[in-house]
């Protein structure tokens, strides 16, 4: 059994890092009628978490979850046509980005992702984004929500130092905020001043659309 252990050919490529594989087996699985949704959580981000998991107990290392990541977003480039467009109407434009000292960027595409499948005009500017970019953004953009993802313990302190800056410099009112990743907390965002918390990205995109319903009201 080659795939010993392991759930599906794909999980079994991404925690091989193998891109070309991932794109291919996606794009066959597309072709046989399995739906995006569930290839994104039943097989890139299932991937992930045992990928997640074997980083844990050391027995993969940090080029495998590089490699691994590479792959991960492979399978996303594949669905992305198909999760991204069907959307018809125009819910409203967010900037999303991850914080300062933060390079992990997948949960963060998946929430563009989504956010632009249900509407959103999404302008993604990164990874490792410091309080002064996230300020430049929400003034170039002028957009109605800003979007913000925190991988690591040590960088959710740059949520905060993020929502201080835009209060300093007078932009804070002109937007709303969402925070999410995996340490992050509802009742860190509440603290911090956020304006909504969203655990995954589905819950973004539902977030995102009650802040406009609201915004409008
Ligand atoms: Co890093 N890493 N990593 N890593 N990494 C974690 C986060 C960690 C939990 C692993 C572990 O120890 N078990 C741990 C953090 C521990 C902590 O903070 N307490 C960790 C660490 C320690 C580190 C380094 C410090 C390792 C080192 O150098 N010793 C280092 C830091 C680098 C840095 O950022 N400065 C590091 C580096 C890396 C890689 C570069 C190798 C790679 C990132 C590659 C990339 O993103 N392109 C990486 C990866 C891949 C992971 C794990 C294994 C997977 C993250 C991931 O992509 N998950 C991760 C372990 C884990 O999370 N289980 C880990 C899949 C993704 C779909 O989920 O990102 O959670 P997630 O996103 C979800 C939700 O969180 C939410 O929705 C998403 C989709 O449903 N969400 C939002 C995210 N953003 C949101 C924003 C929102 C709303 C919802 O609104 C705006």
């Amino acid at each position: 059994m080659p795939h010993c252990g392991v759930p599906s050919p794909i999980v079994y490529a991404v925690l091989h890092g193998s891109a070309s594989q991932v794109m291919s087996l996606v794009r066959s699985a597309i072709d046989s009628g399995v739906s995006p949704e569930a290839l994104l959580e039943d097989h890139l981000i299932a991937g992930m978490d045992l990928v997640s998991e074997r980083f844990g107990d050391g027995t993969i290392y940090i080029p495998d979850v590089l490699m691994a990541s590479r792959a991960v977003h492979a399978g996303i480039h594949a669905l992305r046509p198909l999760l991204t467009g069907s959307a018809q109407t125009h819910e409203g434009r967010v900037v999303i980005g991850t914080v300062a000292g933060d390079l992990h960027d997948i949960g963060k595409s998946l929430v563009a992702m989504m956010l632009k499948a249900v509407g959103f005009e999404v302008l993604d500017v990164g990874i490792d984004i410091s309080p002064e970019e996230f300020a430049m953004a929400v003034e170039r953009y002028s957009p109605d929500i800003l979007g913000l993802s925190s991988l690591l313990t040590t960088t959710m302190p740059f949520i905060r130092e993020t929502l201080d800056y835009l209060s300093a410099a007078g932009l804070r009112s002109r937007v709303k905020i969402i925070v999410g990743g995996r340490p992050v907390t509802r009742e860190f965002a509440k603290r911090v001043g956020a304006d909504a918390y969203a655990h995954d990205a589905r819950a973004a995109a539902r977030t995102a659309r009650r802040l406009m319903s609201r915004q409008g009201s």
